[in-house]
């Protein structure tokens, strides 16, 4: 693993003292002002966090080292003979900034083969739990019982001096990442497929492998596993599970608890549980109207009352962007080259089509538009995925590449304790009515 591990220090070493050289110059200038209402309402668009792996852009969507998706669809190394990305060949990007070759990636993919064993008492606690345990719940478990593997715990425990912190945290990230896609497939063949298990293979790549081992062999799914797992790997700091994971990890909670952590976020409705809420609506709108292909008028009523009882349309909106998701855009171009026929795949396309002038017209909505949730289940049930439940333990098993890989960026910056300031209400009214000089 020399080559990558080493690369990466030097890369963000070199970094870590320009910064610091940077904030002994400007460490004072003022960047912004936040308003009561970013305080109030979710802390949108404050500045508060350095994330070097990606950058969002309300406009333009997502772009991970500078490279848009479209970019890194055709730049990443593929498989001989294959379109789609290896996300082996993200991963090195996130952590040097540069496109890896060919040869680099298939190290990566070696590397994570060799490490991926799991310890047989991380199935133990899976099986403790009731099979009908959520699989994000079981995912989350799994990976806590995974910590006795930390490196970084056991080397803070032995004393570790500060300027080596960085390198466990390494060694616990590429340890993790391996061992993701056995956990996740344990879970599915567990609770989907009566127990019975499959072994890995580890002459294939990381996502052919976690194909593999979930039980599907079709290269039209590895392809879209491979695009699937670069996709989700990361849409820079603010949103709920990278900013979970860097959150805890920087009370210097080894990448295991930090990655828990931000597992949890995942897991809520409102972020990465939104592809698992998406397919429900939609089969429960087609159940309701005894179709599996509604009109653009059915879908149009079925949103109206959805809103009229008061639920979100899951799939649409977003805290940043504030249009076409990318990734739901690269995954539209992925279905029309292999799935265009299926019915489920049409009607994402015709809920696209009627959703976005609806949601405008409540006046209140800031993004009409589909975001990446909207559009992976479908994709996913085409190859006979068809467990809702479990999408988002896909999503976390791609996130954790970038919440783990900004992980070991914030350990070469030595970033501190976060510990943002709140205040109470009481102490609001006071500052408005001038009783106090400021909110400090
Ligand atoms: N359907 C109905 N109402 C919606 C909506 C949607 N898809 N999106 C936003 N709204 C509502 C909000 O609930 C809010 O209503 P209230 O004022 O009554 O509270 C209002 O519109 C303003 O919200 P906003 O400022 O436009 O959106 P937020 O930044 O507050 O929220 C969300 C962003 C993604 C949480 C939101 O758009 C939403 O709930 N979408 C549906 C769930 C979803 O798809 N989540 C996945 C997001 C992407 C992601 O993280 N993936 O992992």
């Amino acid at each position: 693993m020399g080559q990558l591990k080493e690369a990466f220090y030097e890369v963000a070493s070199k970094s870590s003292i320009e910064i610091k050289e940077m904030l002994k110059t400007h460490g004072d200038t003022v960047v912004d002002t936040v308003t009561l209402s970013q305080i109030y309402q979710g802390m949108r668009g404050i500045i508060g966090l350095v994330t070097e792996t990606s950058l969002l852009d309300s406009e333009e969507g997502i772009r991970f080292r500078g490279h848009s998706i479209p970019e890194l669809v055709e730049k990443l190394p593929h498989i001989e003979g294959g379109t789609q990305p290896l996300p082996e060949g993200l991963f090195h990007l996130m952590m040097l900034g540069e496109v890896p070759t060919q040869e680099q990636v298939e190290h990566i993919s070696a590397v994570w083969a060799r490490r991926s064993h799991v310890p047989n008492y991380v199935f133990d606690a899976i099986e403790a739990l009731p099979v009908h345990t959520h699989p994000m719940t079981q995912f989350s478990i799994a990976i806590m019982a995974l910590q006795t593997e930390s490196l970084f715990a056991k080397a803070y425990n032995e004393g570790i001096s500060k300027k080596d912190y960085w390198d466990p945290i390494f060694e616990d990230t590429m340890n993790l990442i391996a061992r993701l896609p056995r956990i996740a497939a344990y879970i599915y063949r567990r609770k989907y497929k009566n127990g019975d298990h499959i072994q890995p293979n580890g002459m294939l790549d990381w996502s052919a492998n976690f194909a593999h081992m979930l039980g599907y062999e079709d290269e039209g799914f590895r392809e879209l596993i491979r695009l699937y797992m670069t996709i989700h790997a990361d849409h820079e700091g603010g949103n709920v599970s990278a900013h979970t994971t860097h959150l805890v990890g920087s009370a210097l909670s080894d990448p295991y608890l930090s990655l828990a952590a931000g597992m949890n976020g995942l897991a809520g409705p409102l972020h990465g549980l939104a592809n698992q809420e998406v397919i429900r609506w939609i089969e429960e709108m087609n159940r309701e109207l005894d179709t599996d292909l509604p009109t653009k008028e059915q879908i149009a009523a079925y949103v109206e009352k959805t809103l009229k009882d008061g639920k979100v349309v899951p799939g649409y909106g977003h805290a940043v962007l504030r249009k076409t998701d990318p990734r739901f855009e690269a995954q539209q171009v992925f279905g029309k080259q292999y799935c265009a026929d299926d019915k489920l795949v049409q009607t994402v396309w015709n809920i696209y089509e009627v959703v976005p002038p609806i949601l405008s017209a409540t006046g209140k909505i800031k993004n009409p538009w589909p975001n990446v949730d909207a559009h992976s289940g479908a994709l996913l049930k085409h190859y006979g995925l068809m467990e809702e439940d479990f999408y988002t333990v896909m999503f976390g098993v791609s996130r954790a590449l970038g919440v783990l890989a900004s992980l070991c960026w914030d350990r070469v910056y030595a970033f501190p304790l976060e510990r943002p300031k709140s205040v109470t209400t009481h102490q609001v009214k006071q500052w408005l009515n001038k009783e106090i000089p400021t909110l400090e």
